[in-house]
């Protein structure tokens, strides 16, 4: 890029390959040097996270080829993925779940133990939406004439409240209620999926595996609560249905730390008999380097 100015006072700064061209009229040749330079510092910027107030919605979104491959650290080797073709899969991160009051609470469990994943979820998500890729919602729950609860369901546990009976947060793990909902922090946008469950799996009683077909979604980075419940159960539903998924595992919460351990242990064991393991750091850093490769290639003139 060559940009003309008119009137400055920069004359010397301009002497390497400016040319005077009239009364105050440079080439400032170098200013194109400075631009690449600043577009790449926002760039490594953006590593950290697209929500940095320096990046614009304008630059957010065109930063990533979604064809070029994306190569994520993890264990038990590098999850590679074309972003057109993978989604972020975001699992149950309800109030009923995350706040007090709600179905968790009424297990018996300690829902502070779940709130760790929400930053760094929500610092994935910035990024994922930033990049303008797909992202899709699930909650567990049940319509609001428990038709589609099983009664072992509804007895297992046996606390004296159970689904559906009034708690703080409205029906327990009934749709439509407040706690049903998703948490604010990482609410949908009108344009995201959100796929309602009966069950613990996404994959069971529901149509997510029609929008992941239509979509051409061949890979799953999954996220959520909790770990060894609703992700494990959904992550092996997804590989037997011929998807890949990363579980990201800062961004993925239990009530018991051991299970929290087990439940990634049991994913990637075995050459990854389910699935990856990674987390959001290793996955910023991976869409920062892919935004940042396709800028260098743009600019060189490769693509
Ligand atoms: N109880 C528990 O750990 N989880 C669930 O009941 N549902 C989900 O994991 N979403």
């Amino acid at each position: 890029m060559r940009i003309v100015a008119r009137g400055g006072k920069i004359a010397a700064a301009s002497k390497a390959e400016g040319t005077k061209r009239g009364h105050f009229t440079y080439k400032f040749g170098f200013l194109s040097l400075g631009h690449r330079i600043g577009t790449l510092a926002r760039l490594v910027l953006n590593v950290r996270g697209c929500d940095h107030p320096r990046i614009s919605s304008n630059q957010r979104g065109v930063l990533m080829n979604v064809n070029r491959t994306v190569s994520v650290d993890a264990e038990p080797y590098s999850f590679e993925f074309e972003p057109a073709h993978c989604a972020l899969l975001i699992i149950d991160m309800q109030r009923d779940f995350l706040e007090p009051g709600g179905f968790g609470e009424m297990l018996g469990n300690d829902v502070s133990r779940l709130r760790s994943t929400i930053e760094p979820n929500r610092r994935l998500l910035a990024a994922w939406r930033g990049e303008g890729l797909q992202v899709i919602h699930t909650r567990e729950g049940h319509r609001p004439d428990l038709t589609d609860l099983p009664p072992a369901k509804k007895a297992r546990g046996r606390s004296k409240t159970s689904i559906g009976d009034e708690g703080p947060m409205g029906r327990i793990l009934v749709r439509g209620q407040p706690g049903h909902d998703i948490i604010p922090e990482l609410y949908p946008l009108p344009t995201e999926p959100v796929i309602d469950k009966p069950g613990k799996g996404a994959f069971f009683a529901t149509d997510l595996h029609a929008i992941l077909q239509s979509r051409g979604i061949q890979k799953l980075v999954v996220t959520g609560v909790t770990t060894e419940v609703c992700v494990n159960t959904t992550v092996r539903e997804a590989n037997d249905r011929g998807f890949d998924c990363l579980v990201l595992a800062d961004c993925v919460g239990s009530y018991f730390p051991e299970f929290q351990e087990m439940g990634l242990q049991m994913i990637k064991a075995q050459g990854g008999i389910f699935g990856w393991v990674s987390d959001s750091a290793r996955m910023l850093a991976a869409i920062g380097r892919s935004a940042i490769r396709t800028l260098k290639l743009k600019v060189e003139g490769h693509e």
